[in-house]
């Protein structure tokens, strides 16, 4: 199914990264992977992990830099020409606005956590389009966080909703093209992004009671459920937030 398609991956920071679970299961499948760092940390673990797989197109791109967008998908055209997918996995915001209370998030917090977490979706699916395939697909990571109010995720969850929007809007406006934008929102994982924030051992032991499936969700429940978006099974399927969450979300109260 993936013999010979292209994919575009944002998002790998080390071996515990959703997007690495995704772009591993690609692999697999026989695809071609690029991938992106935003910095030298970043980089060096990048690196290796990419040669593991014989990838050696791993390329430069903060998000909040236009400049540094436009050389990733100049590059890209270059070397490869067309591309057949790209993995969106980029969240950030200020610690101190998921630490401290909701109502004293800054103006320059609100801004970097949504220029980052939703603003780069649709930079990278504006530049993305001009080298999509016919029938390309682009997919995003989403949290619940952007549904309801999940304590402390704050901020995040503002941008959220704002991605999980830009996914609707976006899949209407390259649907003309015949490229798809979908978003899978995962259920809480340990990854570097969840390492750090208070409670959120327990926010899994209370996941993993609640969910109907009795477990937390892992990155390979999330990559396969990537793979369908990304491959021509979910040919008539665009504009959609898809819950990857063992249930979670769909369970009531009592
Ligand atoms: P991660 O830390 O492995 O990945 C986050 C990535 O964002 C890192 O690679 C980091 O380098 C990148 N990034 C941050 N700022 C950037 C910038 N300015 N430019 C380019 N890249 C930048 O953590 P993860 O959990 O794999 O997160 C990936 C995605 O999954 C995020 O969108 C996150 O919100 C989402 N998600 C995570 C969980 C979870 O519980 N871990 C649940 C649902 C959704
Ligand atoms: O989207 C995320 C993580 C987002 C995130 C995490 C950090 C931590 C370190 C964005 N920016 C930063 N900035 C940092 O400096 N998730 C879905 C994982 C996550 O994060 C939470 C969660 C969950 C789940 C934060 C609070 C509550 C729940």
């Amino acid at each position: 199914m993936f013999k010979g398609k292209k994919f575009l991956i944002l998002g790998v920071a080390n071996e515990r990264s959703i997007a690495w679970g995704i772009a591993k299961a690609l692999h697999d499948q026989g695809a071609e992977l690029a991938f992106t760092f935003v910095n030298e940390a970043i980089e060096k673990r990048l690196r290796p992990l990419a040669e593991g797989i014989n990838c050696s197109m791993v390329l430069p791109c903060d998000v909040q830099n236009d400049q540094q967008l436009d050389s990733l998908f100049t590059e890209i055209g270059e070397r490869w020409g067309k591309i057949d997918g790209v993995v969106h996995s980029i969240a950030f915001a200020d610690k101190a606005d998921l630490d401290n209370r909701f109502s004293k998030t800054s103006r320059e917090g609100f801004k970097l956590a949504l220029d980052v977490s939703a603003y780069s979706l649709i930079a990278v699916a504006g530049r993305a389009e001009a080298i999509m395939n016919e029938g390309g697909s682009i997919i995003t990571l989403t949290y619940l966080g952007s549904q309801r109010s999940v304590k402390n995720y704050n901020v995040m969850g503002v941008a959220k909703a704002a991605l999980e929007s830009s996914v609707r809007y976006l899949a209407t406006d390259l649907g003309e093209k015949n490229i798809r934008v979908n978003a899978i929102s995962a259920g809480p994982i340990k990854t570097l992004a969840a390492s750090g924030i208070p409670g959120f051992r327990e926010l899994l032991n209370k996941f993993a009671e609640s969910s109907p499936l009795k477990r937390n969700t892992s990155v390979e429940d999330v990559a396969g459920a990537a793979l369908f978006f990304l491959s021509p099974w979910s040919a008539g399927v665009t504009g959609e937030i898809t819950y990857v969450d063992c249930g979670f979300s769909t369970v009531g109260i009592g």
